[in-house]
């Protein structure tokens, strides 16, 4: 599909060779319209190439073999790993950990942060906005503990309500944990600012940063956070694998979440010493393949620049706002294009969202409908699901025009029931 001439950064159609899937039919014969890019995005071949060359070159076990294929696998393993911290903007590459995605990072924090400082009466700063792996594991140590959860308003748009902060940010919250980017409102989040006011009060800051990332907003020391988490498969990475990042010192005041091998420093019969960072929080065999596959990735989006990226999607963003808001029945949710990323979460009068998703397929659109993962924010909104389109590097405006004609089939095909 082209461009429709409109200008990107990059040329889109070579892009889009990068990416095997693409080109691929749907079983029907029909193409394929990926537009569910906030549940994973598809990888790009340069990824797909790294596993193949790490399971038939260098496959080995990581910090233990000694012999050639273990220092080899070791060496592009601790590759990866600098490429993140490089990419963060960390200070020290033993802040970044590897996890299984943000989930693990979030549940890791949570679990070994949490049951080692948390004490009764402590506060925990949230949001209705937050994805339950950024609530769940808080209400479960906050449980445990015997701590309070607390959350910051949302404005009637969809964005955090920073003018009501000093009434629940208190000398007794411990934590902020926030997203960066709503996965279903699209609203990108004033990071720097919650960080620096919940600085000032001591608490710590947690960016869930699952859907900011594969967008560019990735830094954490600019503005300063504690705990940064990711996931590769959202940022054209392999999936099983996502990043913690922590600050050294915090992280070494912590115990570790998993125990087993490569964890420890020396093992007796009734207690252990543990191992210097990042190995401490490793236990047991990692994704390695997977680590070594988000390295690759790294390269490539850094190859296109995450400038343009974004770029490239706002433009996408900005199109389907407007042709979306042409349609009769159909409410956007969530803020205005100044303030979100490329995620557009909608309802259509009359089409349940499960029925518009089911629907799009058919004409080869692929979205995601539900509550996805944010129970609360459903509530909030007023609705049970709601359809959603998420956007890539490699979608095209042509894609967008696609998606529209399909919701206007699903609203027929309702219209004739
Ligand atoms: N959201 C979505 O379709 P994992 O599953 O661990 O890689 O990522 C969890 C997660 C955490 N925070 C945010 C903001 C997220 O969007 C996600 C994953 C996917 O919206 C799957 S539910």
């Amino acid at each position: 599909m082209s461009n429709a001439g409109l200008d990107s950064a990059y040329d889109v159609a070579a892009v889009r060779q990068d990416f095997p899937i693409l080109d691929k039919p749907l079983p029907g014969g029909m193409p394929l319209v990926y537009l569910d890019n906030g549940a994973t995005v598809q990888k790009p071949r340069s990824v797909i190439e790294k596993l193949v060359e790490c399971y038939e070159n260098y496959n080995a076990n990581v910090h233990r073999g000694i012999h050639s294929l273990g220092d080899q696998v070791t060496t592009e393993l601790e590759a990866a790993r600098e490429k993140v911290r490089a990419l963060l903007g960390a200070d020290e590459v033993e802040e970044i950990l590897f996890t299984s995605g943000t989930t693990m990072s979030i549940n890791l924090v949570a679990n070994a942060w949490g049951r080692k400082f948390l004490r009764a009466g402590d506060e925990l700063l949230l949001n209705e906005m937050e994805h339950h792996a950024n609530l769940v594991p808080w209400q479960q140590i906050a449980h445990e503990r015997g701590a309070k959860l607390r959350f910051i308003p949302l404005t009637a748009d969809g964005r955090l309500d920073l003018t009501a902060l000093d009434d629940v940010l208190t000398d007794r919250t411990k934590l902020v944990a926030v997203t960066a980017m709503s996965n279903v409102l699209g609203t990108i989040n004033p990071i720097g600012e919650i960080a620096a006011r919940a600085h000032a009060r001591g608490a710590l800051v947690l960016v869930d940063a699952a859907q900011s990332v594969p967008h560019g907003l990735v830094n954490v020391n600019d503005p300063r956070v504690d705990f940064f988490a990711f996931s590769g498969h959202k940022v054209y990475g392999p999936t099983g694998i996502g990043v913690l990042y922590g600050r050294r010192k915090i992280l070494e005041a912590m115990d570790p979440f998993l125990c087993g091998g490569n964890m420890i420093r020396r093992v007796r019969k009734e207690s252990s010493d543990f191992a210097e960072l990042p190995s401490k929080f490793e236990a047991g065999t990692i994704p390695i393949a997977q680590a070594i596959g988000l390295g690759a990735a790294i390269d490539y989006v850094q190859g296109l620049g995450f400038e343009a990226i974004a770029a490239h999607e706002h433009q996408l963003t900005a199109r389907a706002f407007d042709q979306l808001q042409q349609i009769p029945g159909l409410q956007i949710v969530g803020p205005g294009l100044a303030h979100r990323g490329s995620i557009v979460s909608f309802t259509v009068e009359g089409v349940h969202p499960h029925d518009m998703a089911e629907l799009l397929d058919r004409k080869g659109v692929a979205v995601r409908a539900g509550h996805h993962c944010t129970m609360p924010l459903h509530e909030w909104l007023g609705v049970t699901a709601t359809t959603r389109a998420s956007f890539a590097l490699y979608n095209t405006h042509a894609e967008i025009d696609a998606l529209c004609e399909a919701i206007q089939y699903a609203r027929q095909v309702f219209r004739r029931k």
